[in-house]
């Protein structure tokens, strides 16, 4: 592999000036995303790109390739450790195995809302995880929405924790979902996102986990008509980039992709907003039955292992006590 030969693509774009001649992009950044066109994630990092292009006097452009045309989510990560892409958005989950402070936003029922989410994200523990990243070649440069998940599948509905015995269920490629799993009683195949439809519909797993929008953009709604809202997890979704393109850049256009980046959170909230009542509305159409009358304590109360075994680490620990603190 040559390393950084990718970024900052020779194939540079031409951008339109605000009224004006045609200027060309100087630098062209490549961005990863599992989602398609539209997505409120996808949307958001276009956003970005306008911004930047605006910023930089049409110099610097994003190009956003989404769809998981790069690839799945664990292994673009690697690719933008290495610069080969630029910019990646991604579930904080993928993350976990390799930044451990990425799991603690990944705890289940963490964040008591998406209230006391946007707090902590937007305060210092939130900077504090963002700045993790830069120890493992990546820089975090903000978060997106990504709702709450919760357990679908295509074998009967479940309404209780009871019900999850013995099923099998896709989850992202974390050892922390895994052994969240394992604590409700079922069992968990860690898989790409882009495997989990026809793995449902041929049978080796029961179903998966998600959010509104992932579920009835995936089609997973399609092929598991069970939808329990239990909201186990809130993971955030996270923008980085590439420390190797980040570095190439001056410290002028460091600046403004920082600064372009913060600007699309806002723009992302609202979008993810309306999407997900969206999502919702498709689903409950398409006649899924949707159980939300579920007691979530014993869930609550079933995780205790799960933050036994990952929380022990102090910083962890001090993580943790500063979100549970934030009001
Ligand atoms: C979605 C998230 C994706 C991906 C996916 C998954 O909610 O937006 O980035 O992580 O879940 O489950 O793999």
């Amino acid at each position: 592999m040559k390393l950084g030969t990718m970024s900052f693509a020779a194939a540079a774009c031409t951008v339109a000036m605000a009224g004006s001649a045609l200027a060309e992009c100087e630098i062209t950044l490549r961005s990863s995303d599992t989602h398609a066109d539209g997505y409120p994630t996808v949307a958001a990092v276009n956003h970005m790109g306008d911004l930047v292009k605006e910023r930089s006097g049409g110099r610097i452009c994003i190009e956003v390739f989404h769809s998981a045309q790069l690839g799945e989510e664990k292994d673009t990560i690697e690719q933008t450790q290495f610069g080969v892409i630029d910019l990646n958005r991604v579930s904080m989950g993928p993350f976990n195995n390799i930044i451990p402070e990425t799991q603690v936003p990944s705890l289940p029922y963490i964040f008591r809302s998406t209230d006391h989410m946007h707090k902590v994200l937007d305060g210092d523990v939130g900077a504090d995880i963002l700045a993790a990243f830069s120890n493992h070649d990546l820089v975090g440069l903000t978060y997106y929405d990504a709702g709450s998940r919760s357990f679908y599948n295509s074998q009967k509905p479940i309404t209780s924790m009871d019900d999850l015995a013995g099923m099998k269920f896709r989850v992202m490629q974390s050892d922390l979902f895994v052994d969240m799993v394992a604590a409700l009683g079922a069992n968990a195949t860690p898989m790409p996102y882009g495997e989990v439809y026809s793995s449902i519909q041929t049978g080796v797993i029961d179903g998966a986990e998600n959010n509104w929008p992932s579920y009835e953009s995936s089609g997973h709604f399609e092929v598991a008509g069970y939808y329990t809202l239990d909201q186990h997890l809130m993971v955030p979704e996270v923008l980085v980039m590439s420390k190797m393109s980040f570095d190439k850049l001056s410290a002028e256009d460091q600046a403004i992709i920082l600064q372009a980046a913060k600007d699309s959170t806002p723009v992302n909230r609202e979008l993810w907003a309306a999407r997900e009542a969206a999502s919702e509305e498709k689903v409950r159409a398409a006649g899924n039955e949707i159980i939300t009358d579920i007691d979530k304590a014993p869930f609550v109360a079933a995780m205790q292992p799960v933050y036994d075994k990952y929380v022990t680490d102090p910083a962890l620990q001090s993580l943790v006590a500063r979100i549970q603190a934030v009001e």
